[in-house]
């Protein structure tokens, strides 16, 4: 049986949802991150040296990077399901998205998580309003403006099709679903933003999305 090393509140929800999505049988070990750093506790390493979420094991198999895992699944318990034909358009969207979701969209967003939390930070006093600038200044000239050119890219692209891939929900819209959440929990998509609101509406009311929420527990993409 698959196991999945669940972190709360992580990526590690879309693979929960995967699999509820393929039908497929597993049980979940669980993790909790510490309340002050919002690191995964040191025995998820045992698993995987990185010691991150998600991870899962399938016999003597084991994967980590949520990408790598989707393609693993869907390759091996997918039956064609959740991904479009081979050497179709389609089916290269569907690479690109997925690796566009941790390559690219995620890596301004987690600019963005460090540099507004950056001024809390325990410090000397008279060096956090010297901190606030520095950080005021990184988010003005470049963190928000690469945000604001892969949320309106986002936007753009389900402009031409309702999911990432095409007409289809694909796992690609699985991979999609982390950078998304996480952008309206940055408050990056509102309605000057329909179709990014519309596709979290409709994963949001699948079942089997619903049903990994019940699994995996309370979840609240880190905004
Ligand atoms: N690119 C990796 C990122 C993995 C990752 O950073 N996971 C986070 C949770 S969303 C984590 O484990 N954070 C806790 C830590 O770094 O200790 C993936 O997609 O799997």
């Amino acid at each position: 049986m698959i196991t999945v090393h669940h972190l709360n509140n992580s990526r590690s929800q879309r693979v929960l949802w995967l699999l509820e999505e393929l039908d497929v049988e597993y049980r979940i070990v669980r993790y909790q991150r510490d309340a002050q750093t919002l690191l995964a506790p040191a025995q998820l390493r045992a698993v995987h040296p990185l010691g991150k979420s998600p991870v899962i094991s399938d016999g003597d198999t084991t994967v980590a990077e949520s990408g790598a895992i989707i393609e693993y699944l869907v390759g091996k318990y997918g039956n064609g399901r959740l991904i479009p034909a081979a050497h179709s358009a389609q089916r290269l969207r569907y690479t690109y998205w997925l690796h566009y979701a941790e390559g690219s969209a995620m890596s301004p967003l987690l600019l963005s998580l460090i540099f507004r939390r950056m001024p809390q930070a325990p410090m000397p006093f008279f060096a956090r309003p010297i901190v606030r600038g520095v950080a005021a200044k990184v988010m003005k000239t470049f963190v928000d403006p690469q945000l604001k050119l892969h949320f309106d890219y986002m936007e753009s692209e389900l402009a031409r099709n309702p999911w990432f891939a095409g007409g289809e929900f694909s796992a690609a819209d699985i991979q999609m679903s982390f950078p998304v959440e996480a952008g309206k929990a940055r408050g990056l998509i509102d309605a000057q933003r329909p179709r990014l609101m519309n596709f979290l509406e409709c994963i949001h009311a699948r079942p089997a999305y619903q049903r990994a929420m019940e699994e995996g527990g309370d979840f609240a993409v880190l905004g």
